[in-house]
């Protein structure tokens, strides 16, 4: 039990797809290490299509909820999602007054990112009167800020202009999404100190929802941790674009953000490291030295949905051999290696299930005994390799993993080739998993020992 936890309460709408709302608040609130309390206002029934109903609760429930939570004390910071109708702001914003709440930040959601309304028009009007005043911070997109400012945002200069213009309903910052607008994604920030634009690099051109929900609530997390304002917008810009790179495709239509993608990526990260760090332990006991190759031998283990070199865990400076006895001369890394990443995100491509890949050396023997194991085995020929291939360092293995593929038309155990000029012949051992590449080089060279 710990009472450092930082608290953070989340006045919002239930969404029974679990993309926007009370779920992704939650969510978030989590994966920034915060507990999370709720407010629910209103349970849309919804899904990756849009909203088909929206009921608000009774405004004594919502204000029973407040009340427990508030009596309660120790929330650092607190936001607001969607609430409505009028006699929801009106009472939320009363009970925050009285209870001197610090540390607001309300997201003024007015529409569904499906375009349903989700506030009224009264509502709309009492919140700019009543809630905005007790703020610390607002956090519309486009959209809102036309309806909170009454200004139409065409240009920058517009965008500046409503900006201004909100601040004066006395909240202390106002921050203008870009997200929705072409281009680099430009966040607008205003308080009495001044204008700042955030711009960040656009991650992804898929526009899923939840955004706005993940963002006010990333920051309300960092206010609640001791942030200030502006730092917590900055964290939270970064946080949003992990959660839209992440984003899951959890029905039939629209995709959804989610806040806990770079858990579940360090999570993996982490497991990627142990597994490969104990197949080496295993291959160190057994002694596989004999089935290093003259270049060395490198494992490449990537995770799931790999794109890039970064995503694939090899042996910077590979494994190498002293007789009977390997080494490796620095830890496996993310990006260790090239070569081997080329290999698994080659083989990725055709089948996404196979992440691990090893290379070990080529004998007419060590074929066979891949044949007597009945692997599945294909090869390429250097030979039939194009110049232009050729050249360009570091294509090569591409090139022939992705011939070999064809050529086979699945995807198979082993890759072998009989090498070329300056090329040594090599096999390529393709699995799953670490453990079921363990497996196979363990059974490899069993059979192998006894050859020798
Ligand atoms: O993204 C705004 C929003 C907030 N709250 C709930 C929602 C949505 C969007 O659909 O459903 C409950």
């Amino acid at each position: 039990m710990s009472d450092k936890t930082a608290v953070a309460l989340t006045i919002a709408g239930s969404d029974s797809g679990g993309g926007a709302g009370i779920q992704a608040d939650l969510k978030t609130f989590s994966a920034l290490g915060v507990f999370g309390k709720t407010v629910i206002t209103s349970v849309t029934s919804q899904n990756t299509f849009g909203v088909q109903a929206v009921d608000d609760l009774p405004v004594g429930v919502v204000e029973s909820q407040l009340k427990s939570i508030l009596e309660d004390g120790k929330c650092q910071a607190v936001k607001t999602g969607m609430l409505g109708n009028e006699k929801i702001v009106e009472r939320v914003a009363s009970l925050l007054k009285r209870y001197r709440v610090k540390n607001l930040v309300v997201d003024p959601v007015i529409f569904s990112s499906s375009g349903k309304k989700l506030l009224t028009s009264a509502g709309v009007k009492m919140m700019m009167e009543r809630l905005l005043p007790l703020a610390h911070l607002v956090t519309p997109n486009i959209r809102e800020a036309e309806i909170l400012s009454g200004i139409k945002i065409r240009l920058p200069a517009d965008r500046k202009r409503a900006a201004r213009k909100i601040l004066k309903s006395g909240v202390r910052a106002v921050v203008i999404t870009g997200g929705h607008l072409k281009g680099k994604p430009e966040d607008l920030f205003l308080d009495k100190s001044g204008m700042e634009i955030l711009s960040s690099k656009r991650v992804s051109d898929s526009d899923p929802h939840g955004t706005g929900c993940v963002f006010s609530s990333a920051i309300t997390a960092g206010l609640a941790s001791g942030k200030q304002v502006l730092p917590a917008v900055i964290d939270a810009k970064d946080f949003i674009g992990r959660a839209i790179l992440g984003e899951v495709i959890s029905g039939n239509g629209k995709a959804s953000v989610e806040p806990l993608s770079a858990l579940y990526r360090e999570n993996e990260k982490a497991h990627a490291m142990e597994g490969m760090n104990r197949a080496l332990r295993i291959f160190r006991d057994e002694r596989i030295g004999a089935l290093v190759p003259e270049v060395q031998t490198n494992i490449g283990l990537a995770l799931s949905g790999a794109k890039y070199h970064e995503d694939v865990l090899a042996i910077p400076g590979r494994v190498i051999k002293n007789g009977d006895d390997i080494f490796t001369g620095a830890e496996p890394e993310f990006g260790g290696s090239r070569h081997v990443a080329n290999i698994v995100l080659t083989v990725m491509r055709h089948d996404s299930d196979k992440r691990a890949v090893m290379n070990i050396k080529y004998t007419d023997e060590l074929l066979k005994i891949c044949r007597r194991l009945k692997f599945k085995i294909a090869c390429f020929d250097r030979a039939d390799e194009p110049k232009k291939v050729r050249v360009r360092e570091g294509s090569s293995l591409e090139w022939g993993t992705q011939k070999a593929l064809t050529d086979y038309g699945s995807v198979p155990d082993i890759i072998y080739d009989l090498g070329g000029i300056r090329k040594e012949e090599m096999i390529r051992v393709i699995a799953e998993d670490i453990e079921s590449l363990t497996d196979k080089i363990l059974k490899i060279h069993r059979l192998y020992k006894k050859t020798l």
